[in-house]
């Protein structure tokens, strides 16, 4: 496809989940660059599809359904899911299916979306849920990319779009350090309108910045600021419960004087009585409509990258970290990443530093990594560590003295400041993530193979050499036998590591789908078995994760199964979120996989 034809993707003046001015120059950049990777030109026809009725409905129970939706939203705001799947890419992403799709592109779609513009309107929406016993599935803004996007886990749900009527920074509190957002405010329009109150404060991103700010905390993402536990760095939520009623947490449950917000809603998270806010994060227990985060008093910083050549080095280098970062020398989660990635990330595909590879399967020989990366400017070598130190620059001078006795240590590491490197080397994108300006260079990577999707296997692990070791080997041995280069991204903490395996495969080619599929499910049954389970999944293997919580008989995912049947005794919102469905559908055999698991990726 020309990349001349493509349009220009929308900013954040004309939509609420568009690119930031400042970035428009890169966006047209990470667009051209995927869609020179795209071997099909998409179907954006208006020619119908067909819709996939939400289960247990008929057509004509559908169509009632859908005219009380519209007189009770406006029928401008209920659109019917009949037209063609469109994937388009980051920054212009469908609500209706996962664009990532790892399984059919139709395997799990909406019937309908629905874009209420407030509170009253949501409450609307879940008390007409329970009169039509329709599943609906809410969203912030359905970016949550390897992780299923905007699609609902049973297909035929209406997919409720919070964010694009309801994107307000309701409040940004520069004493306080905090602000009150609603879903559909992306980590693009939060840097901004932090920016423009003129206040000393940094918000946290993720690697890629166009998500929403509450829809990834509700999913418990991570960034890379000392604030870079985002669930842990909300204060207060606003949600609709599946009955329609509305409820505060912390503090907010208690009224400030004159029926006002209550003034510590965003100070306090813990407020009195049982903490519950955790109950709506990873669940579908209810709506979040308000949620309030900690924003963190600007300082001083210095990103850098520390090289280390060989590939066991990262068995010491994590041992090493841990002390580092338990003692909180280290103020954010580094990362540390293969080389591989740092090949991948240039956004060239894979095709052109290995011509004679097949994109179709197989792994790219260590001697052709070594070779090509001899030409980047990491130079050969085998993991890439990217920190940050934080505070006055005495400070950081003394926390990188110690940081550079510490990691030389492992023979051959070297030490570079972004100073050092060429103005297009990821790291400036890394110092820019490190410090809460959120960028899209980590799109780049997706460019590997053609038609670029990606999941991910996220297991956590004690922070230990020895059991990195542990998950490397497996995950290096099931890379190997399912064809693909390993794209593995350790995000350290103190206590705990992430250990991120990519998967990056061909959308449009079924057998790398079905290889990744493969490849995901054993990646997690494996880890498992050591120990380590996934801190969030991708819609299709939620069942198989929760599976692995399975201490004191399950005790876990019965409990969640009470709360869900309790709260929502028709089984409206998000069944089979987490691996918790509700009675109506555990009967039916959603649970088990019975039903409603795409025959592509099986379990
Ligand atoms: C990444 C990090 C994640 C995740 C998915 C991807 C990073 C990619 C720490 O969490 O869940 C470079």
């Amino acid at each position: 496809m020309s990349s001349r034809t493509l349009p220009v993707t929308p900013t954040l003046e004309d939509k609420h989940s568009g690119i930031p001015s400042r970035l428009v120059d890169q966006a047209k950049r990470a667009k051209e660059l995927l869609f020179s990777r795209r071997t099909k030109t998409e179907n954006t026809s208006s020619s119908k599809r067909g819709v996939q009725l939400p289960p247990y409905t008929t057509q004509a129970k559908f169509d009632d359904a859908i005219a009380a939706l519209k007189a009770a939203v406006g029928d401008h705001w209920v659109h019917v899911n009949d037209g063609a799947l469109v994937d388009g890419w980051y920054m212009e992403h469908p609500n209706t299916h996962d664009s990532n799709h790892v399984a059919n592109q139709d395997a799990l779609v909406a019937s309908a979306v629905v874009y209420p513009s407030t509170t009253e309107e949501v409450q609307g929406i879940v008390k007409w849920a329970n009169e039509f016993l329709i599943p609906i599935h809410p969203i912030s803004m359905g970016r949550n990319l390897g992780y299923g996007g905007a699609a609902p886990r049973v297909s035929g749900s209406v997919v409720v779009d919070l964010g694009k009527r309801m994107n307000k920074v309701l409040k940004i509190d520069g004493q306080n350090c905090s602000c009150l957002l609603e879903p559909g405010v992306s980590y693009f329009a939060l840097y901004e309108a932090v920016k423009k109150s003129g206040h000393s404060l940094w918000i946290d991103c993720p690697d890629l910045g166009g998500g929403s700010v509450m829809g990834n905390a509700l999913d418990r993402g991570v960034g890379y600021t000392p604030y870079g536990d985002h669930f842990g760095m909300h204060c207060g939520m606003e949600v609709v419960l599946p009955d329609g009623t509305l409820l505060r947490t912390g503090m907010g449950a208690l009224p400030g004087e004159d029926d006002t917000d209550n003034l510590t809603w965003q100070s306090f998270q813990n407020a009195y009585g049982p903490a519950i806010d955790g109950m709506f994060s990873q669940s579908n227990y209810g709506i979040v409509t308000k949620m309030g985060f900690w924003l963190m008093p600007a300082t001083g910083s210095q990103s850098y990258m520390v090289t280390f050549p060989r590939e066991d080095d990262f068995e010491q280098l994590v041992d090493l970290i841990g002390p580092l970062a338990a003692s909180r020398v280290f103020g954010n989660v580094p990362q540390i990443r293969h080389v591989v990635q740092e090949l991948a990330v240039t956004g060239k595909p894979r095709s052109h530093f290995w011509p004679e590879g097949s994109d179709r399967g197989g792994r790219m020989p260590r001697s052709i990594i070594s070779r090509e990366a001899a030409k980047l400017p990491c130079g050969d070598v085998s993991w890439i560590f990217y920190g940050c130190q934080y505070g006055d620059a005495a400070t950081i001078q003394a926390q990188l003295d110690l940081i550079k006795t510490t990691f030389a240590k492992i023979k051959g590491s070297k030490f570079f400041l972004p100073s050092d490197l060429p103005n297009d080397h990821y790291i400036h994108d890394r110092a820019k993530v490190n410090i809460g300006e959120p960028v899209l260079k980590e799109l780049d990577w997706l460019n590997w193979l053609p038609n670029g999707g990606h999941i991910a296997c996220s297991p956590i692990l004690p922070t230990s050499g020895k059991h990195a070791r542990t998950m490397m080997t497996i995950a290096e041995r099931l890379y190997a036998k399912w064809g693909f280069d390993s794209f593995s991204t350790l995000c350290v903490a103190g206590r705990e590591m992430h250990f991120i395996a990519e998967i990056v495969f061909d959308r449009e080619d079924a057998d790398s789908k079905r290889r990744a599929a493969c490849l995901m499910r054993e990646l997690i049954d494996e880890g498992a078995r050591k120990g380590y389970g996934e801190y969030r999944t991708h819609l299709l293997y939620m069942d198989q994760v929760a599976g692995t919580y399975k201490w004191g008989n399950g005790a876990l995912g019965r409990f969640n199964e009470t709360i869900k049947d309790a709260l929502d005794p028709n089984g409206i919102i998000s069944p089979g979120r987490n691996g918790i469905w509700g009675k109506r559908w555990r009967e039916k055999g959603w649970k088990s996989g019975q039903v409603g698991m795409p025959r592509e990726v099986k379990l």
